[in-house]
């Protein structure tokens, strides 16, 4: 495996709009972000994943954009973004923005053209079917629900969206199109960026011609990944868009890719690969149900880590897996994984610890490193995410009572992560001075980052501590590029693997209340790092506490 700058990094991703209000509008915005620069780089981060902050109706929260060369007033200036990027580059860190090319906002000037001349270039720049009464061109479900058909205004024709009705498909069978689109990245990473997070890439290739595919719901409507399963050829848009742009740069590009096939793994990541890496979803979508939301599957710690050690063993040295415990999509990673009633501090630090000294490039999602938890959402109303209310009238017309609904809802809505991040114990968590967009999440007295930031024994500190041991020069190479092999993997409500390379670690965690005993076969040389204030008794027949963790030097 050819050695890139970015594999011994630690990553972060910055929701802009819940990240840090400057001018107490209630929005995140950009120079929120620079005067929290010094936080991130005192926990250690290298690289900063921001999501959309593009000119954008926000329709999606700045998943539509209006204008690729512009950014959101609400968010700040191009100043402001320029401004951001000679900071970091100051502090030696690196801005990542979101590549969002499956799709655009309705309000961007393309598709106000096509809808004045759908005949026309930039009818071309969409998939346009002409309408006909009572008969849609396709069967298929939008992720946010409904068909992926609505009608182009103005005209006779209908286009597509996979998203929401305003994020229309850009055709990427158009040459026209993709050259706009490696323009734009070229733009971008001419500015000083040091790369991209590649968002919903997986859709931009559809089987065509388009036809309908058997109904899986009551409503006719036929899942996207039907369409998806069928469509072939992805790999000549990606390796011309990586050889037109980021390969000149050298610039760091993680894909959005969901359902990978085992044999596609180097073309995605290899040395040669489409992107530098992806993120791992094996356990995000474990348990997901073609149903919805309402039917999924909880997950348990020995699902857990199946899933990680499931990709751990596809990926191998094939490339650099992204390892994520949460995202701006999903819930929180600490109401997701650790079992209901036991998030406390010792088994947030465990869930940090497995996940972080997995083999890959370690992403922390704002708010993550303070633990911060799901929303107790009291009210459909208080949500503000589209695929949450999607998800809720879902699960209501499969007979789901309201409370049923708000329960199934709120264990994986999308708003959970979206709240804003809790700085302090002042009013608004200390996000802003006005009336925050979406409301914080009432624990913010307790889980916030002053409090954090100062105790030795906070999650934020561990988080630090875990950082700390990625970038120290004798276990580095052993953490970055080591090899992963599970130990005891078949212990109930426990999860070990050995890290080995030039130095040979263990990580266990007892991942379950009640203690656990495991037996080393040699005596361990040095604790690196550990949840709980004392050492083990025995450093052969360990017993391990409830949640505890230990990173070990063997
Ligand atoms: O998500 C892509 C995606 O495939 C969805 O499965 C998403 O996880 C799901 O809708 C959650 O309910 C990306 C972005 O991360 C997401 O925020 C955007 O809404 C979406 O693309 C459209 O741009
Ligand atoms: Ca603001």
């Amino acid at each position: 495996m050819i050695r890139k700058w970015w594999h011994d990094k630690v990553a972060y991703q910055i929701y802009p709009k819940s990240f840090y209000d400057s001018n107490g509008d209630g929005i995140g915005d950009l120079p929120g972000i620079i005067s929290k620069l010094d936080y991130l780089k005192d926990l250690g981060i290298d690289i900063i994943w921001l999501s959309p902050c593009y000119r954008s109706p926000l329709a999606d929260q700045g998943y539509d954009i209006s204008d690729y060369y512009d950014i959101d007033p609400r968010f700040g200036t191009m100043e402001d973004m320029d401004r951001l990027i000679a900071e970091a580059k100051k502090r030696n860190m690196y801005i990542l923005m979101d590549l969002v090319v499956n799709h655009c906002s309705d309000e961007h000037e393309w598709f106000q053209k096509a809808c004045e001349d759908p005949d026309g270039e930039y009818g071309n720049f969409f998939y346009l079917r002409d309408k006909k009464e009572g008969e849609l061109p396709t069967n298929w479900r939008s992720y946010f629900g409904g068909p992926v058909w609505e009608d182009l205004p103005g005209t006779n024709k209908q286009y597509l969206h996979v998203f929401h009705k305003k994020q229309p498909d850009l055709n990427w069978e158009n040459p026209r199109l993709r050259e706009e689109v490696y323009k734009n990245i070229n733009w971008w990473l001419d500015k000083g960026l040091a790369g991209f997070r590649i968002d919903a890439i997986i859709n931009i290739k559809k089987a065509l011609p388009f036809k309908n595919y058997a109904p899986d719901r009551e409503d006719g409507l036929t899942s996207m990944h039907n369409m998806l399963a069928e469509a072939k050829g992805i790999g000549e848009f990606l390796g011309e868009m990586r050889a037109r742009t980021f390969q000149k740069y050298d610039a760091f590009s993680v894909g959005e890719v969901f359902n990978e096939k085992e044999d596609e793994i180097p073309d995605f990541i290899g040395d040669n690969g489409y992107f530098s890496s992806m993120f791992d979803f094996n356990e995000t979508v474990f348990g997901s149900s073609q149903n919805g939301w309402y039917d999924a599957k909880p997950i348990t710690p020995d699902d857990y880590k199946r899933c990680c050690f499931e990709t751990q063993q596809k990926i191998g040295s094939t490339g650099f897996v992204s390892n994520i415990i949460e995202n701006h999509d999903e819930p929180r990673g600490v109401s997701r994984y650790i079992p209901q009633g036991d998030c406390c501090p010792e088994s947030k630090k465990m869930l940090a610890a497995l996940n972080f000294m997995l083999r890959g490039l370690p992403f922390i999602y704002q708010g993550q490193e303070l633990g911060m938890e799901n929303v107790p959402f009291q009210s459909i109303e208080e949500i503000d995410d589209i695929s949450t209310k999607d998800e809720y009238q879902v699960a209501l017309d499969a007979g789901c009572t309201p409370e049923e609904a708000l329960a199934a809802v709120s264990r994986l809505s999308r708003d959970n992560a979206r709240t804003p991040m809790q700085w302090s114990a002042e009013e608004n968590a200390g996000f802003t001075t006005g009336t925050p967009w979406l409301k914080p999440n009432p624990n913010y007295t307790a889980i916030n980052a002053a409090s954090q930031e100062t105790d030795p024994d906070s999650v934020r500190s561990f988080y630090k501590k875990l950082i700390a041991l990625r970038k120290n020069p004798e276990y580095k190479e052993t953490i970055v590029y080591g090899t992963l092999e599970p130990v005891w993997e078949d212990r109930h409500n426990l999860m070990a693997y050995y890290r080995k390379g030039d130095k040979t670690l263990l990580v266990v965690g007892n991942y379950q209340r009640a203690s656990q005993t495991i037996t080393l076969d040699v005596p361990y040389k040095k604790i690196l790092l550990n949840n709980y204030k004392d050492a083990p008794k025995s450093s052969q027949a360990i017993e391990l506490q409830g949640y505890q963790v230990l990173i070990l030097e063997m």
